[in-house]
């Protein structure tokens, strides 16, 4: 009976551990690495049917100042999620500024209809970083060590109790 309430409070103490342990990690203000907000000329090249670079990574508050050169022909670039929509021919480039003020991936897309593949001429904003993720996988590997704690019985506990 003794050992059956030692091993009961064991268990207790490691649910409690585990618990706080995980939400310890995922709502205290830890000092992830996010760094300061920068302004970003980023000069995109459009030619049919591409844009160079394909994909463009900020940070999260970021000033995008964003330069579109087309080199052959009349070309467009459509922001999904932050509505900038800019409109480029050869040698006169289009400029805009935003703020990359929500994390995500967001599709870059051509628009101006500029050829036979142009509905593939797409790109992809990446607005980063992802900070809830490793607090989310740091939870999870602490949720898992716990239950394995939990559900793995000591040596002694099962020679004294079998
Ligand atoms: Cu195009």
């Amino acid at each position: 009976m003794h050992l059956r309430l030692l091993a009961h409070a064991r268990r207790l103490t490691i649910v409690t551990v585990t618990t706080l342990l995980a939400l310890t990690v995922l709502l205290l203000p830890l000092p992830l690495p996010s760094p300061a907000p920068q302004t970003r000329l980023i000069t995109i090249y459009a030619r049919s049917f591409a844009f160079e670079p394909g994909t463009v990574r900020v940070n999260r508050g970021d000033t995008v100042a964003i330069e579109l050169e087309s080199l052959d022909a009349v070309h467009g670039l459509f922001i999904d999620g932050y509505g900038v929509n800019l409109e480029a021919e050869p040698g006169r480039a289009a400029k805009a500024t935003f703020v990359a003020s929500r994390q995500g991936t967001y599709k870059m897309r051509c628009s101006v209809s500029c050829g036979a593949l142009h509905p593939f001429m797409i790109g992809e904003l990446v607005v980063g970083p992802h900070t809830a993720f490793p607090r989310a996988a740091a939870a999870t590997l602490i949720v898992v060590v716990g239950a394995l704690a939990f559900f793995h019985p000591r040596r002694s506990d099962v020679e004294r109790v079998g």
